[in-house]
Formats: structure tokens, sequence, C-alpha cells
């Protein structure tokens, strides 16, 4: 008797195989932007406006041309010869590649120099002599809404304010029927403060133009290259086939990496007007002042109530700072991103959400850090007011949010907004996160400790989140759809090559992908060899963001396995003799119905493709296929925090952490939990300590490490994870659902609901993040809000 394939043994779906890419990371010998060397190299610097808004009255360049080695000074009346002083972002706005008439944020780029070496190009740039006359000022969305605030896009035909879009979802009408009958309406005002993804790599790219062959290559730390091509293709007007974009190994994207930046756009007219590769390294100050950032919204929300704590409705406003052009890379149907997936884990009868976009003096972005196109920020709202909730009716907060719970079975749910939540366990997971971190039990020490003067607080965050943008109904990027791909070659020794539409930062797709593989053709998933990332090669796909790599464009490598599968069952019947219909198939193995020891193997029927196929068969066994999700994947997750609050000083500690995450079927168990305490240490950093902002002139307070915080493995928390609840996606052809940013869109609001639920009976109902000491003991002992 034949024995059949161990799953996990041979390195698929369940197996926490070891990353296969950490070999050469951790051996300091991962191929980074920056590790790519050209004969004839030349190196980029770019010049940053001091001033956040000014006009540019002039720019004098002519001691930087006179530097030994400086090959080219561009500015932005040069680029303007080339059609490219400014380029159209990726939500239908345009930017400034190089200033021409004003600067509109501080670091904005004004000129770039290209040297034989970096140290020459930096020197040249602070030769340059721009002379600026100082504007107006804007750095919130009240500022940039008041009568009398500068028009910051004078540059656009019939902007005359700094409104960049009005948007709405839900029912009105229903929602204010809603708060007319509500016994109760709790009200909350935050504002999610605005975050930096601060990969440790910065941005970066090298642009080699080859006149003899015209075809561009541009090596580039980016998410989506095939987007970047789109871009390039139609901004530089350079044909498509004759750009090939590569991203290599990237130090980090956290979504940083998902915008067409002017630093990627003048490297390559740089090399265009030089015909030599241009390299551009940039610096961490200038990642920290211009990249594209995350959040800095403002929300004024409410909840309609019944006194036995049902919610009747919601109304959500949001304001978002989009900083001085709309840049954000997201679905083009969704102005403000995917907010109104906020309250989808809980069966809310109406709803109604209306946005607000706004240009300030600021750098542009909004959608990144682990964002979800702003589920974070949905999330945070939610789970913020329903902790609220919970305490102006005098519930428990558990018990609260188990009354409003979308229940087993009512999925698939509708909800007011217009998602299909399509499964989940939502009381299955908070059971299990209450008991592992002894909830009754805590809220006695609570009491006990209250007693004596101490400050325990208890927070839940319970949400579900849309992932795997999506269905080509309704998610697109600048008109592409948002589908990905996967090609397999099974070679004749049934060693495989599989490339995928995506890029993976840092998630382990070169692990995980090929466990696919190996759970759909039992090829051991070490014979898989995974690729991404360089146009000429990977087939057309949207790249990875928003954790739709495993829901999109690992759907897509199991649907390319299967159809492997389906050629190779053919290859089987010819070897067995007997008919198709006769051949059983089991992990790594087609066999005779009837007679299992009658078999080949997978290996063995990729051999008769290229040396023993029937007649009239196509040799070869491989194939690409491009997928369209039905419907975006729904990860469940409960994280609980307790903390202990000084009195005295404001500062407050983490006591535990525990995590439920249901993300469906877990492809690897150790990169989903690696993904896991990543979010939540991210989390745990906005909530506690990160702090980017801006003072009154537009100077970026918060653009070096001194001031802007990564938490180091000191200062993290332990957390603890658990794994029991699994609902798979229905959908999805193996189960999985996204997880990438769970925690990081999950977590704050545990933290924050935590430490607020310390401060009980203080009067005292919201402080912004981040929940530095000083803000905490303001509140302590003002008994006022904090914002
Ligand atoms: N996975 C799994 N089983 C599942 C779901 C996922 O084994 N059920 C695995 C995947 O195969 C993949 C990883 O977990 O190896 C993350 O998968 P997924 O949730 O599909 O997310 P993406 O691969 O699309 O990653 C994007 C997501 C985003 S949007 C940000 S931002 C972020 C994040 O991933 N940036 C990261 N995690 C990061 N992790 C690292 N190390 N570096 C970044 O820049
Ligand atoms: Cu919004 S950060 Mo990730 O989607 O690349």
């Amino acid at each position: 008797m034949t024995k059949a394939l161990d799953e996990v043994g041979i390195g698929g779906i369940g197996a926490s195989r070891k990353r296969v890419e950490d070999s050469r990371f951790i051996r300091g010998q991962g191929r980074y932007t920056d590790d790519i060397v050209l004969p004839g190299m030349l190196h980029m610097e770019i010049l940053r406006s001091p001033m956040a808004h000014a006009r540019i009255k002039s720019i004098d360049a002519s001691k930087a041309w006179e530097i030994p080695g400086v090959r080219l000074v561009l500015t932005g009346e040069m680029a303007a010869t080339r059609n490219l002083a400014w380029m159209p972002t990726l939500s239908y706005d345009t930017q400034a590649v190089l200033a021409t008439d004003k600067v509109r944020f501080q670091g904005q780029e004004v000129a770039c120099v290209v040297a034989d070496d970096p140290y020459i190009a930096k020197d040249a740039c602070d030769a340059i002599d721009v002379e600026y006359e100082p504007l107006p000022v804007v750095v919130n969305p009240e500022q940039a809404l008041a009568e009398d605030a500068p028009v910051i896009r004078d540059d656009k035909a019939g902007q005359d304010g700094n409104v960049v879009y009005h948007w709405e979802v839900g029912d009105k009408a229903g929602t204010d029927r809603a708060f007319a009958n509500a016994d109760r309406i709790s009200k909350l005002r935050l504002h999610y403060p605005r975050s930096h993804p601060s990969p440790i790599e910065c941005c970066a790219s090298v642009a080699d133009y080859d006149r003899a062959t015209q075809k561009l290559t541009v090596y580039m730390t980016t998410q989506a290259p095939h987007i970047v091509r789109a871009a390039v293709a139609m901004i530089a007007e350079l044909p498509e086939h004759m750009i090939r974009i590569v991203s290599p190994d990237i130090g980090g994207g956290f979504g940083n990496k998902v915008p067409v930046y002017p630093g990627y756009v003048c490297s390559i007219l740089c090399s265009i007007l030089l015909e030599r590769p241009v390299k551009w390294i940039e610096d961490k100050t200038g990642n920290l002042i211009s990249t594209g950032f995350a959040r800095d919204m403002y929300l004024d929300s409410e909840l309609a109530l019944r006194e036995d704590g049902k919610i009747l409705g919601v109304r959500i406003h949001a304001d978002a700072d989009h900083g001085a052009f709309f840049a954000d890379a997201q679905p083009s149907k969704f102005k403000i991103g995917l907010l109104h997936s906020a309250f989808a884990c809980y069966d809310i009868p109406a709803a109604h959400l209306t946005a607000r976009g706004v240009y300030t003096n600021k750098a542009p972005g909004g959608v990144a850090y682990r964002c979800s196109f702003r589920v974070t920020e949905a999330m945070f709202f939610q789970e913020r007011m329903v902790h609220q909730a919970a305490k102006d009716l005098g519930i428990d907060p558990a018990e609260f949010r188990r009354r409003n719970f979308v229940r087993a079975d009512q999925f698939p749910y509708r909800t007011p907004f217009g998602f299909l939540v399509d499964s989940g366990q939502p009381e299955k997971c908070l059971d299990v996160g209450l008991e592992a971190i002894g909830y009754e039990n805590f809220l006695k020490q609570k009491e006990e400790a209250r007693k004596r003067g101490r400050l325990l607080g208890i927070g839940i965050s319970t949400m579900t989140e849309p992932l795997g943008a999506g269905n080509s109904r309704e998610y697109d990027i600048l008109g592409i759809k948002m589908f990905d791909s996967a090609e397999l070659r099974v070679h004749l020794t049934g060693k495989a090559l599989l490339r995928v539409g995506t890029k993976s930062q840092g998630q382990g797709h070169e692990t995980t992908w090929a466990q696919i593989v190996s759970h759909e053709l039992g090829i051991p998933a070490e014979d898989v060899t995974v690729e991404e990332g360089d146009t000429d090669t990977a087939p057309f796909g949207m790249g990875t963001y928003a954790s739709r790599s495993t829901p999109v464009g690992g759907a897509a490598i199991s649907m390319v396995s299967r159809k492997i599968r389906a050629k190779a069952r053919k290859l089987a019947a010819h070897l067995l003799e007997v008919s198709e219909e006769d051949v059983e198939w089991e992990l790594g193995r087609f066999y005779v119905r009837g007679v299992p020891d009658r078999g080949v193997t997978i290996q063995e029927c990729a051999m008769a493709a290229y040396s023993n196929m029937p007649d009239g068969m196509e040799p070869g066994l491989e194939n690409h296929a491009y997928y369209d999700p039905p419907n975006l994947t729904w990860p469940f997750a409960v994280y609980i925090a307790t903390v202990e609050v000084d009195p005295e000083s404001g500062v407050w500690d983490v006591l535990n952490l525990v995590a439920v995450d249901d993300c469906g079927v877990r492809i690897n168990p150790m990169i989903v939990e690696g993904q896991i305490m990543g979010g939540l240490t991210e989390a745990y950093a906005m909530s506690n300590m990160q702090f980017i902002t801006f003072d009154e002139e537009g100077n970026c307070v918060g653009s070096n490490y001194m001031d802007y915080l990564l938490p180091t493995a000191w200062e993290t928390p332990g957390f603890e994870l658990h794994s029991e609840v699994v609902t798979p996606s229905p959908h999805h052809p193996i189960g999985a659902k996204g997880i990438g940013e769970c925690a990081a869109v999950g977590g704050p609001a545990a933290f924050v609901n935590a430490v607020m639920d310390a401060l009980d009976g203080t009067g005292v109902r919201n402080i912004d993040m981040p929940l530095l000491p000083d803000r905490v003991w303001q509140a302590l002992r003002t008994g006022q809000d904090v914002s």
C-alpha cells in the first residue's frame, strides 16, 4: 500500500516553515535597491523646501553647477519643458514633481542634483539659492476651512477653497429616525493623529535609461511594480513594453512604498537626460517629512442607543487632512477609503457617514501604515465609540458588544453601509479572549486596587475588517481592476517556478506562496521557487498592500495550481492507461479508482509532460491564472489589554495583552503570528509614543527618531496570541483570509480603552493618541478630555 503524503511534512498549508528569504536577510545578503550598482552610475540628491507655504521668487543654481562632479541640476522650470513639473496622482489629483510656483509643505521637492557621488550632490543642493516669499500656513482642517484661509491649490482651475471632496454613504433619513427613537445618544469627538510607517529602508530608485535599446529599467522600492510601470508609461509617455520596473528586496513597506514619489520620477528623468544610470537614496528625515503618511483624521460621531444596550443607529462625520496633494493610492470609488467598514461586526439597523477631505500645508498621504485603506481609523473610532457607549449606559463593555454582535447565524450579513460580511464567529472569539485574560477576576482586582489608590484598567477591541480588494465590480485604481495573478511552471523533474503579481516587503511570500502550491499539487515547498516584483517576468498584478496578497494573489496561486493539476490528470490517465474519469487524486499523486497501488506521482506526470505526452496534447506543464475575487475576506479579531496607570506621572504600563485572531485557514502559522506581533507592536507605538505633528509655521515636529519613537523590544510588552478560532472564508479557494494589518487596525483601541477604563469616574471621556504621560496626567488632574 502507498502512504499518502503528510502535507505539513512537505511544507504545505499549516506548516510553520522557516522563512526561506531570511537565509539571505540575516546574513546581510539581501539585495536592496541601494545594493544595486551599475556601470557609470551617478547619484541624485533632492533639495527640499524649508518652508511650508511660500511663493518661489527665484532659484539660482549657478553655484551648484560650478561644483566639480556635478552633472545636472534639475529645477521645476526645466522639468516643465518636458511636461514633468507636475504628475497625476493615484487619486486623480495632481502633484508637483519639482515646485515651480509655490512650495506647499515643508520638505517638498524643489530641485535635484545629479553628481558623481552622493556627497557632492548633497553639497551642491546646499549651494542652490532659493528665494521664498512666505505665505500664511494651514496645518489642520479647521484652519483649512476658515473663511480667510489661503487657497493652497491655486494651481487648480476652479479650486476656490481647500476642500478636496465631500463624500457620503448610508441612509440619512433612516439614521435620523433611529436617533429620534433613541433612549440615549452617546457622542465622541476624536482625532486619529498622523502616523508614519517608517520602514527601515527609506525610498530609493536606480533608473537606467539605455539610449541604444531605448529601454528604461528602474530598480525601486515599490509595493506595486506594475502600477508604477503603468504610471510611468502615462507620465513619461514611454511605451510600456520598453519599461521594466524591478522591485528587489524591500526593507519594510507598511504602505509607505505604494505611492509614486517625485524622487522616483526625477531619477528617471535625470537618467533619460544624462543617458546614465541615476541612483536616488532617500535619507531618514527626507522620508519622515515627505513620504506618504498615515491617518490624520478627525471624527465626530454619535450612537443612538436603547436603554437595554441595543445600538439603533450610528452617525459619523470625518474630516481627513490630506496634506497638499490628494495622492492616496486607494480604490477610486471610495474617497475616504473603506472608512464605511466601521461597525461591520455589529448588527446595526441604520448608519450614515459623511466625509470631507481637505488640503493643508503638510506632506501628502493618509493611506499607509497597515491601514487597509483607512480601516484602521474605522475600527479605532468604532471601538472607542462602543467602549464609551457601554460606559454611558452603565453596561459592561464585553456584554454590550455581545448584545450587538452580528450572530453566527446571521452571516452572510449586509451592513447598512453595503458591505457583505460573509463569515465569522464574533462571540466565540470574545469568549476565548475574556477567558484568556481572566476578565471577571481582573474586574475584581481593579476594584480592590482602586481602594488602595492604584488605577488598573481593561480595554477590549473587537472587529472585523474587509481585506482583499477587490472584486472588479467595485475596486479599481486609476481604472485598473484590482485582480491579481500567478504563473506556474512545473519543470520536467517536478521542480517548479512560481511568479506572482504581488510583492513582499517582509511578509514572507517566498515561503508561503510555495506552501499553497504544495497544498494543491503535493510538490514539496522546497522544490518551488517564488519570484515577484519584476514587471518583465511577473504576470500583471496590483501588488501588495491592504493585506490583499493572500486573499487575491494567494487565490490566483491556488487556481493556477489547479489548472496544472487538471492537465497532470490527463497525463496520469495516459500513463496509467485508463480513462480520465477513472483517475483519483490524493496529495501529490493520481491513482486508478479502486486500485490505490496503481498510481503515478505529480513528478512523474511532469516528466511525461515533456517526454511522453498523449497524441495531440501540447507539451509542457505551465499555466497562469488571473483571479478576480467574488468578495473581500473578513478576518475577525479580539484584542484585550490590561494596564496600570501611575496617577503621579501619567505613565501607563501594559500588564497583559491577549489577541484572538481568526483569519480563516492559516497557511503558515508562524508567519501569521509574526504578522500579528508586528501589528500589535505598531498599535502599541501609536497609542503610547509615536508623535509627529506640525507647529504653526508648518514645521514638522517629529522629523527624526529622537522625537518620533519606534518601540524596541525593550519598550514593547509581551503579547499572548490565540489561534483556536478558525472560520474559513467561504469563497477563497483555500479558505484563507488576510492578516497583515489586523493587529495594527484593531490593537490601538484596546490600549486606549484600557487607559480610559483606568480613568473611570474621573469624568474624562477621551484622550487623543498618543497617550503620552503628560496628556494622561493632565486628564487626571483636570478631569477634562485632552486633544
Ligand atoms: N498568511 C498566512 N495565512 C493567512 C493569511 C496570511 O500564512 N490566512 C501569510 C501570507 O502568506 C503572508 C503574510 O501572512 O506571507 C501576510 O499576508 P496577507 O495578510 O495576505 O498580507 P500581505 O502579504 O498582502 O501584506 C500586506 C500587509 C500590509 S498592507 C502592510 S502595510 C504590512 C504587512 O502586510 N507591511 C509589512 N505586514 C508587514 N510585515 C513586514 N514584515 N513588513 C511590512 O512592510
Ligand atoms: Cu495601508 S498600509 Mo499596507 O496597505 O501597504
